[in-house]
């Protein structure tokens, strides 16, 4: 009996060290200005459906030292060699990229490519060190250096890394094999059914971070809740070491004049500083502070805004005073060249044109996007609503498909909770009504409220209509800050002009904001304003839309209709006016404007004037 229990206490300390474990993130935050050596550029890949790089023939994972294996590459050289497999310059790729658009036999693949990069690294005499980061890889990654495993991860949009056992990387001769894999599955997140093209591959950069044996791995720095009032405003925040070890720590903001030497105990300490100085972070004025933060092996140096976002009285209030959210949804995409977005010149593309239709906002659809744009949104006063691909219909039920769910948000939220720009985290879209739904999205909900007090915490739902009345009543609502719903009235339902008689009723007493609004408009098919797919429908659709906006409830705080841009989407099959397109977009395939554009365009101008 005794044996039992005590074995019993095991197992629930096991179990309890690994859902900590599973939920504890060992991201390290701001990359782009550590100390790091990219390894972007020209990889080689092998396409391995059958994944016979992975699995023997009995569907067995092969040992780490199969000569067969994928990963094993450069370790087998002599002449009898019986060799099945190979990397070649013939079979090369870019990184970071999505292989879809790099050659035509990638556009519909979905499955497994194993990418081999080789590289020399100069590690001088330094004793720092070393992990493999990547910014993303859609959907699972299986990640091994020199023959080596460093880790798997699964998650299409958010950033992981590995650390690199001492003695493992050498001066020369490194090989680095990734086995990635993008086909959907049903327990995965998102599912297998989506609206948006499933590009695969290496699709953000990939770098070796260098840190001292003791490093800061995360910090974050608010402006404390309603602080934003006082003369002497409140910085508040934390700062984690990866390991335990006392530690002085050094927070300066010069232009602050801040300066605080911190002790750490254990692997974190908590701070507030104050100053009467301090320029809040907003779309008119997105004032960014450099923030220095440093050990005595370390500087990292990060640019923060400071700003209060909070509902009063079902209003949303951006820094004490009450904004409309002219916003956008955008897909992490590029059109003209049907590819991922990955870099900082797309991340200035794509918000520049959200600046051209006047919006203060974007909603970043449907997943985490590239650090670029966060950072980018930070700098050109652009708020933003991240979400994670928790879309449609997932396994509700399911305990390992929460977990996953709750990794994924975990790390959207680590990687960017400095950012002032992002005032929403979104823990999903269109998820159905019904009881397990709600139990497991209101715990994500509450994580999301956990790990971060300073921002809303929303998710895209829907309404229905009665006589008129269209009417949002998910029980969902009762948890976030505010009843976003997705509406399409006009164009799922009847014509555009169905708007006119629609009023808009919730029970919630929180601001309603419109997640998404939009209807199809062929570019360039004119034709009169009732037929189908014309410009001209889509720009009746939008006129009419904005009549409803002018008739919404006083806490009507904003929308970002669908979408920025048109984009690529194998649900869409009309044999000529879609062709594996969804063409939402204001914007066409080529970056042209619709008509539309210009009367989005309109109405935001008359907002801005109403709210500034
Ligand atoms: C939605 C979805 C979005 C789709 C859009 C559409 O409600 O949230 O992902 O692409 O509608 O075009 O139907």
């Amino acid at each position: 009996m005794k044996e039992i229990k005590i074995s019993l206490l095991f197992a629930l300390i096991a179990i309890s060290f690994f859902t900590n474990s599973q939920a504890q993130s060992n991201l390290i935050t701001n990359v782009l200005n550590r100390k790091t050596i990219s390894l972007n550029g020209i990889w080689q890949y092998i396409i391995d459906p059958y994944e016979t790089g992975f699995y023997d023939y009995r569907r067995e994972e092969r040992n780490v030292n199969d000569r067969e294996a994928y990963w094993n590459t450069e370790k087998f050289d002599n002449k009898t060699d019986r060799k099945e497999f190979g990397f070649t310059d013939k079979y090369a790729i870019k990184v970071p990229g999505d292989w879809n658009s790099q050659a035509d036999k990638f556009m519909y693949y979905e499955g497994t490519v194993w990418y081999k990069k080789s590289f020399d690294v100069d590690l001088g005499t330094s004793s720092e060190r070393i992990f493999l980061h990547f910014g993303a890889v859609n959907y699972r990654a299986d990640v091994y250096l020199n023959g080596k495993k460093l880790g798997m991860h699964k998650g299409g949009f958010t950033a992981f890394n590995f650390e690199i056992p001492s003695k493992l990387l050498q001066a020369k001769g490194n090989f680095l094999v990734v086995k990635v894999d993008n086909k959907r599955s049903i327990d995965e997140i998102p599912t297998i059914n989506t609206d948006w093209w499933n590009y695969g591959g290496i699709t953000r950069d990939v770098n070796l971070v260098f840190v001292p044996q003791d490093f800061v791995q995360d910090y974050s720095l608010q402006l404390a809740k309603g602080s934003y009032a006082n003369k002497a405003k409140t910085i508040e925040g934390w700062l984690k070491l990866n390991r335990k070890g006392q530690e002085k720590v050094t927070l300066e903001i010069p232009e602050l004049k801040i300066k605080r030497e911190l002790t750490v105990i254990g692997d974190s300490v908590a701070f507030n500083v104050k100053s009467s100085t301090i320029r809040l972070w907003s779309p008119k004025s997105p004032k960014l502070y450099q923030v220095i933060i440093s050990t005595k092996n370390e500087k990292i140096v990060d640019k923060i805004g400071f700003r209060n976002i909070e509902i009063q009285a079902g209003k949303l209030i951006l820094n004490g005073k009450p904004v409309f959210l002219r916003g956008i949804s955008v897909h992490e995409e590029i059109p003209d060249q049907v590819r991922r977005a990955y870099s900082d010149q797309d991340a200035q593309h794509l918000l520049g044109q959200a600046k051209e239709l006047n919006a203060n906002m974007v909603r970043l659809a449907h997943y985490p996007h590239n650090e670029y744009m966060t950072r980018a949104a930070d700098s050109l006063g652009i708020m933003v609503w991240s979400e994670i691909p928790v879309y449609w219909t997932i396994d509700f039920k399911s305990a390992d498909v929460l977990a996953k769910a709750k990794t994924q948000l975990e790390e959207m939220i680590t990687r960017d909770r400095n950012r002032a720009s992002i005032i929403i985290w979104s823990v999903g879209n269109e998820t159905p009504v019904n009881a397990d739904r709600t139990l497991f999205m209101s715990k994500l909900v509450k994580k999301a409220k956990e790990m971060d007090q300073s921002r809303i915490v929303a998710a895209a739902l829907e309404s229905f209509g009665i006589q008129g009345v269209q009417t949002i009543e998910d029980p969902l609502g009762e948890f976030t800050d505010v009843v976003a719903v997705n509406q399409y009235i006009g164009w799922y339902g009847g014509l555009p002009d169905n708007s006119r008689k629609v009023s808009w009723a919730t029970k919630f007493d929180k601001p309603i904001f419109f997640s998404e609004t939009g209807a199809e408009g062929f570019s360039g098919f004119h034709a009169d304003s009732l037929t189908r797919y014309s410009e001209e429908f889509q720009e009746w659709y939008y006129r009419e839309q904005v009549g409803m906006f002018k008739r919404m409830p006083a806490n009507f705080a904003g929308l970002s209709p669908w979408i920025l841009n048109d984009f690529r989407s194998p649900r869409r099959n009309h044999p000529i006016y879609q062709e594996g397109w969804n063409n939402k977009g204001l914007f066409d395939h080529n970056g042209k404007k619709k008509k539309a554009f210009y009367v989005l365009k309109a109405y935001y101008d008359e907002m801005e004037k109403l709210y500034d």
